[in-house]
C-alpha cells in the first residue's frame, strides 16, 4: 500500500534534476509506503534525457515520472501528478531545491501525529526569507485574507500535504500558480485543520526564476494571484 505520494512538478530543471533524484534517494531510503512523482510538465530543456538515465537506476525505484507532453501551467503538472498517484496522502514541493525534499516526511510525520490527520492540511511556512519577499508574501497574504475573507498566509510556500478525501472534493482547479491559493482556500471552506511547518527557502542556486523569484515574476504573479482571488471571491459571494 501507498501511504504518502509526492508530486514535484519540473518545468526546466535540467540543472537541478540530478541532484533533486540524489535527495529524494538520501531522504527516503528506509521509508517504505512513499511514492515520488516527479513530472516532466513540458519541459523545453534537455530534461527528458536526465529523466529517463536517472529512473532507469535501481536505487531511484520509489520514484516515478509523470510525463506531460506540452506544459499548460505549474497547476496542470501538479494535477496530472496527482491523477496518478496512488497514495492515501498526497502532496506537493517544488523541484528547484529551495525547499529541502526533507521537508516533505518531516511534515508528514508530522500531519500523521494529529489526532484526525485526514482532517488536516500540513503545509510549510517560510523562515529567513528577504526582506522583500518577506513583505510581497505578507502583503499578498493580507489582500487574500481580505478578499476571501479568511486568514491566508505564506500562500505559495512548501510542501502541502493533506488526505486523499480532500483532493477527492476539488471543483475545477486552476491550471497556473494559483492552485497553492486554491488548495489553501478549499482546505478552509472545507474546515480542515491547518498544521504549520517552519521550512527555509533558500534562492534557487541552479536554473532559471520563472516564479516569484524575479520582479518581473513577482509583478506577473501578483497581478494573476489578484485575478485570480476576485474570482474566488466571486464565487464565494454566489
Ligand atoms: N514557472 C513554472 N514553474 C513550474 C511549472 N511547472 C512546474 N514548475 C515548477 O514550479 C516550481 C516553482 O517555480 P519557480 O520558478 O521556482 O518559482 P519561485 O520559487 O517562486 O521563484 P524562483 O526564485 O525562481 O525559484 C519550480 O520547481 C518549477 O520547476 C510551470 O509550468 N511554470
Ligand atoms: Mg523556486
Amino acid at each position: 500500500v501507498t501511504q504518502l505520494s509526492i508530486i514535484v512538478p519540473c518545468y526546466n530543471e535540467a540543472g537541478n534534476l540530478e541532484k533533486l533524484f540524489a535527495r529524494f534517494r538520501e531522504v527516503l531510503s528506509g521509508r517504505e509506503g512513499v511514492e515520488v512523482l516527479l513530472v516532466n510538465n513540458g519541459s523545453k530543456d534537455d530534461s527528458a534525457a536526465i529523466f529517463a538515465r536517472e529512473v532507469a537506476k535501481p536505487e531511484h525505484h520509489q520514484i516515478r515520472v509523470v510525463d506531460v507532453p506540452v506544459n499548460q501551467g505549474y497547476g496542470y503538472g501538479i494535477l496530472q501528478g496527482l491523477k496518478a498517484a496512488q497514495g492515501d496522502y498526497l502532496g506537493w514541493t517544488h523541484a528547484d531545491l529551495q525547499t529541502d525534499p526533507k521537508d516533505v516526511f518531516i511534515g508528514f510525520d508530522k500531519l500523521l501525529q494529529q489526532q484526525e490527520p485526514h482532517k488536516c492540511i500540513l503545509r510549510g511556512r517560510r523562515s529567513g526569507r528577504g526582506m522583500l519577499d518577506v513583505f510581497f508574501t505578507w502583503g499578498m497574504g493580507l489582500i487574500a485574507s481580505w478578499l476571501l475573507k479568511t486568514r491566508l498566509a505564506d500562500i505559495n510556500a512548501q510542501p502541502k500535504i493533506f488526505h486523499r478525501s480532500f483532493y477527492d472534493s476539488w471543483v475545477e482547479p486552476p491550471y497556473d500558480f494559483s492552485l497553492d491559493l486554491f488548495a489553501l482556500y478549499r482546505a478552509k471552506q472545507k474546515g480542515l485543520q491547518f498544521i504549520e511547518q517552519t521550512v527555509k527557502f533558500p534562492p534557487r542556486k541552479a536554473g532559471e526564476a520563472k516564479g516569484g523569484g524575479s520582479l518581473k515574476g513577482k509583478y506577473k504573479l501578483t497581478k494573476r494571484t489578484l485575478n485570480y482571488m476576485r474570482e474566488l471571491s466571486r464565487k464565494v459571494k454566489k
